[in-house]
């Protein structure tokens, strides 16, 4: 399995591979336990060590890749190395929408993407992206951490998936190649990439933007080509992906604060026992505050470079106008959405 015991043997040289930066894919396997080789262990627990893939999109310099290394090490530490968390950075294992339909069905044991694309398989996530909704940082975090955070975690077994925990998401703003946006207005016509995700589609739609679904790691050649104008994103992703290169204009408007999640196959983590499972979730919940001090140290970072290389960016003091034109998307959400969102305005 590339999902919980891989041969010891096998297993060693991909960490090793792994450690060197040239990992091979483990073996794709076949779905069933009888029809894969290293189905000759009674366990996935008793076999030795367990391996689990983790799949990341950013790089692994980037502030969120460091939290997933620090969930793995506390993983390994914590199970006194017989289960490794083997980190696959910079998209390895697929765009973030493939990755999660791996994740569903358990050819990928864990991986860390954004609730907006995660969203198009549970639903009820859509709630945490809802534009403007958090008070503030320390609001968002008390939500993702408290009560309605972890029952959305736990629900998302429904899905396939063992929601794990949360990162650190910062706030997102549109940048554009055409012209600076000081209004909503200014947005208007101008082909805007987002997630795949309909809400995504939906909000940029509000805004007077044209939507352009696409997988991350195609924005780069679509601003530089010109197959769309423009993107939205946080500081630390217009930077790292070098689009503050090509697309120069960028507006403060931090529509939404998007959590990022760390989601597990209930397929290939349900091999576990349930004291793994559950030291798993815990060192993930505990990887949380390590991110969140990379996030907050490579955010600033990102700043000063993007504003040293000569970016135009428009502040945006009011954003009155800008919230105003979210109502028909928050009138949209399902009774089920509405309803997570009434409790996180509520939690003071
Ligand atoms: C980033 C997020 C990624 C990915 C990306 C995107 O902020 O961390 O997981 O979703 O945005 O826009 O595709």
């Amino acid at each position: 399995m590339s999902r919980a015991a891989i041969r010891p043997a096998l297993a060693a040289a991909l960490a090793l591979a792994a450690a060197l930066g040239c990992a091979p894919r483990a073996p794709a396997g076949p779905a069933s336990p009888a029809a894969r080789p290293e189905a000759e262990a009674p366990s996935p627990a008793s076999a030795g060590t367990v391996y689990l893939r983790l799949a990341e999109t950013h790089p692994a310099d980037y502030p969120t890749t460091k939290g997933d290394y620090e969930f793995a090490r506390l993983v390994e530490e914590r199970s006194g190395g017989r289960i490794r968390i083997v980190v696959y950075p910079g998209s390895e294992l697929g765009q973030e929408r493939a990755v999660i339909e791996q994740v569903q069905f358990g050819g990928i044991d864990l991986t860390r993407v954004s609730v907006s694309v995660t969203a198009s398989f549970a639903p009820v996530l859509n709630a945490l992206q809802m534009p403007y909704l958090y008070r503030d940082n320390e609001h968002m975090w008390k939500v993702l951490k408290g009560d309605i955070g972890r029952e959305l975690l736990a629900q998302l077994e429904g899905a396939g998936f063992v929601g794990l925990g949360w990162f650190e998401p910062g706030s997102r703003n549109f940048y554009n190649s055409v012209r600076p946006v000081r209004v909503p207005e200014d947005l208007r016509g101008l082909r805007i990439r987002v997630q795949e995700n309909e809400f995504m589609m939906s909000l940029a739609s509000a805004f007077g933007a044209v939507p352009s679904p696409m997988p991350y790691g195609e924005v780069y050649a679509g601003l530089q080509t010109g197959t769309i104008d423009g993107a939205e994103n946080n500081w630390p992703s217009y930077y790292s992906t070098s689009h503050y290169e090509v697309a120069r204009y960028l507006t403060l408007d931090e529509h939404s604060c998007v959590p990022e999640i760390i989601l597990g196959s209930k397929e290939s983590l349900g091999e576990l026992s349930a004291a793994d499972q559950e030291l798993i979730r815990a060192a993930a919940f505990d990887a949380i505050d390590y991110q969140r001090a990379e996030w907050a140290a490579y955010e600033k970072l990102a700043e000063e470079k993007v504003r040293a290389a000569g970016t135009l960016v428009v502040p945006i003091k009011d954003k009155g106008a800008w919230q105003a034109l979210m109502a028909p998307l928050y009138a949209r959400q399902s009774p089920e959405v509405r309803a997570v969102i009434e409790r996180v305005r509520a939690l003071r």
